[in-house]
């Protein structure tokens, strides 16, 4: 059948499109939205959109561009990673409560890390044979549940189901609006079987304009105490996770710094590069040696800025947190002091908080110098013990993981993207371009590593996505899920095989130190022995597989590597063998 009015994103008014039934109408919603891609782990719930997309396909209509992922998991996962570098929502759709509890773990690390998803899912039909849709397989019946979406309701921004065809716009805008405004997080829709098969010949909708989404503002008055405050500190500290969440802040975070001199820490929940690895007033990785000196800090978009246990800011200090939703409110429990809350995304507070000491009488330079030259001897010296650290182990037989980083830095370039989820130590790789290196999700739902990479890779066709994950993280990414996906997005996946959960390894040691485990050397629950051939799995979706074992092989072997993915476009995998702690 023929489109009505096919332009419709030039038309001004509302425009009708023909159509068979409610869920061509929900596609052409999200088509007029400029959503690129439906990531989708189908089942019978499917059949009215699967119809539509082959309807769509035969009139022309490219998107959105219907991805078969083969585990859900790995599907929001790389709605994820997709989202992450591009900032667009993105829409994924899964199979009735099954597929919503598979994606679970996907869901939680995408609303930790405010992550823009239209999260889907058929609902199995209602009704029992009578209407179009309805009931016709033995799973129908078993598959409801009251309330679908009080699996994940705690970890979404608002779920709802779409009633009837006269809502489908309505509810598209409503799901978008949510998602896009922040803070950004995952939405739930579901979607059932009959409404999406109701019969309708015509649809009526009004394209949209370019969109936008709402951001909180900076307060005046708290950027002018806030400023104040920077303004008069001696020893300030800024300690940030995810200012670089939006590349443009880190812009504006180096200049806030380099007017100001002040040092910037990164604590281990690193998502983004926040702030160049190089620049001298980078102070590396750890808050904590440096927290009990601050006189005044400024904390962005950091959920954990310091642990409690190990140390708090002197009497006195001062801390200013900066973030979209700077006490963490869907956190159950979260105290660290503030005393100028700044609610705003941090590229607007940032920039505010630039303007409002130019209209201030600026700190003294001689001061500033001062103390900008004493921070880059600290920065200098941190450079230098890490590199000796890296020299050291160089020749380490098993490897060591901290060789493997330093290799995996030497390596990358501007045109590769790192995605960490275990093992790279953030120290032995300089970075200084912003949207090159993601880390995991501060929930660590751990397996998101391969996935993410996936939706880098399909949203910058050119990159090299390079992959660091523990051999444990390896398992939790549905791996034949992702070597499948990867026949086409070729990506690059480092095992950093220890084989052990050496983290789980490392609580027991750190909480009974002197314990039964320690003394016996009796660690269960904690070995993945026997290691097998990670590299073969690789081999099995025709990629480059290589073991690794020397760690004068491991440049030699990143470079092959990356050579399999940039030139012969398949992707890759190295199996490092490292220390077994
Ligand atoms: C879904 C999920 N299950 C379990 C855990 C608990 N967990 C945290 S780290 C870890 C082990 C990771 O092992 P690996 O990737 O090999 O890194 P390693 O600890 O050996 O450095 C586990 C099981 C988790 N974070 N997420």
């Amino acid at each position: 059948m023929a489109i009505k009015r096919s332009s419709a994103k030039k038309a001004s008014g509302p425009v009708s499109v023909s159509i068979d039934n409610t869920a061509q109408a929900y596609l052409e919603v999200m088509r007029d939205r400029g959503i690129k891609y439906f990531f989708g782990n189908a089942g019978t719930d499917f059949a009215p959109l699967i119809d539509g997309f082959a309807r769509f396909a035969a009139e022309g209509k490219g998107s959105p561009k219907p991805v078969l992922v083969p585990h859900e998991f790995t599907a929001v996962s790389m709605a994820h990673g997709y989202a992450m570098v591009t900032g667009e929502p993105q829409v994924v759709m899964v199979h009735v409560n099954v597929g919503t509890s598979n994606a679970l773990t996907g869901i939680i690390n995408a609303s930790r890390a405010n992550i823009p998803l239209i999260f889907t899912a058929g609902r199995t039909p209602i009704t029992e044979g009578e209407v179009k849709g309805g009931r016709n397989l033995h799973i129908h019946w078993a598959q409801e549940s009251f309330d679908q979406a009080s699996m994940l309701r705690e970890y979404v921004k608002w779920d709802y189901e779409l009633r009837c065809f006269a809502q489908v716009e309505k509810v598209v805008d409503r799901a978008l609006n949510i998602a896009m405004s922040e803070p950004k997080g995952p939405v739930y829709l579901s979607l059932p079987r009959e409404v999406l098969a109701e019969e309708h010949e015509e649809f009526t909708y009004t394209p949209a304009g370019p969109r936008m989404y709402g951001k909180p503002g900076p307060d005046a008055e708290a950027i002018r105490q806030a400023a104040l405050l920077l303004k008069d500190a001696e020893n300030p500290l800024v300690i940030t996770s995810m200012a670089g969440k939006n590349p443009a802040a880190v812009e504006e975070l180096v200049k806030l710094c380099e007017g100001l001199a002040l040092p910037v820490t990164i604590p281990m929940s690193n998502l983004y590069l926040n702030f160049p690895t190089d620049h001298p007033l980078h102070l590396g990785f750890d808050p904590m040696q440096f927290l009990p000196d601050a006189d005044v800090i400024l904390v962005i978009e950091a959920d954990v800025p310091w642990f409690p246990h190990r140390c708090k800011p002197k009497p006195g200090a001062r801390v200013i947190q900066m973030g979209t939703d700077p006490f963490f409110s869907r956190y159950p429990m979260r105290t660290f002091p503030v005393d100028v809350p700044l609610v705003c995304d941090p590229e607007a507070g940032l920039k505010a908080l630039r303007e409002a000491l130019g209209s201030l009488r600026p700190p003294r330079r001689k001061g500033l110098q001062e103390r900008f030259q004493r921070l880059a001897k600290v920065h200098g010296a941190q450079r230098a013990a890490w590199k000796a650290t890296a020299e050291r182990l160089r020749k380490e037989h098993p490897i060591d993981m901290e060789w493997v980083s330093y290799c995996v830095g030497q390596v990358r370039d501007a045109d590769t993207v790192l995605i960490n989820e275990y093992d790279l130590r953030a120290n032995q790789v300089s970075i200084n371009e912003p949207g090159t290196f993601f880390g995991s999700p501060m929930s660590s739902g751990l397996g998101w590593c391969f996935g993410a990479a996936l939706g880098v890779k399909l949203a910058k066709p050119e990159s090299v996505p390079i992959i660091c994950m523990g051999d444990g993280a390896y398992h939790f990414t549905a791996a034949t899920a992702c070597h499948f996906m990867a026949q086409k997005l070729p990506v690059l996946a480092v095992v950093f095989n220890n084989q052990c959960w050496n983290a789980v390894k490392g609580s027991v040691i750190d909480l009974y130190p002197k314990g039964w485990a320690v003394r016996e050397k009796h660690f269960s629950l904690c070995d993945l022995e026997p290691a097998p051939a990670y590299e073969k799995i690789a081999e099995a979706f025709g990629g480059y597989g290589e073991r690794v074992e020397d760690p004068d092989q491991i440049i030699p072997a990143l470079k092959r590597a990356v050579k399999a993915v940039r030139q012969e476009k398949r992707q890759a995998l190295l199996n490092v063998i490292c220390k077994h702690p």
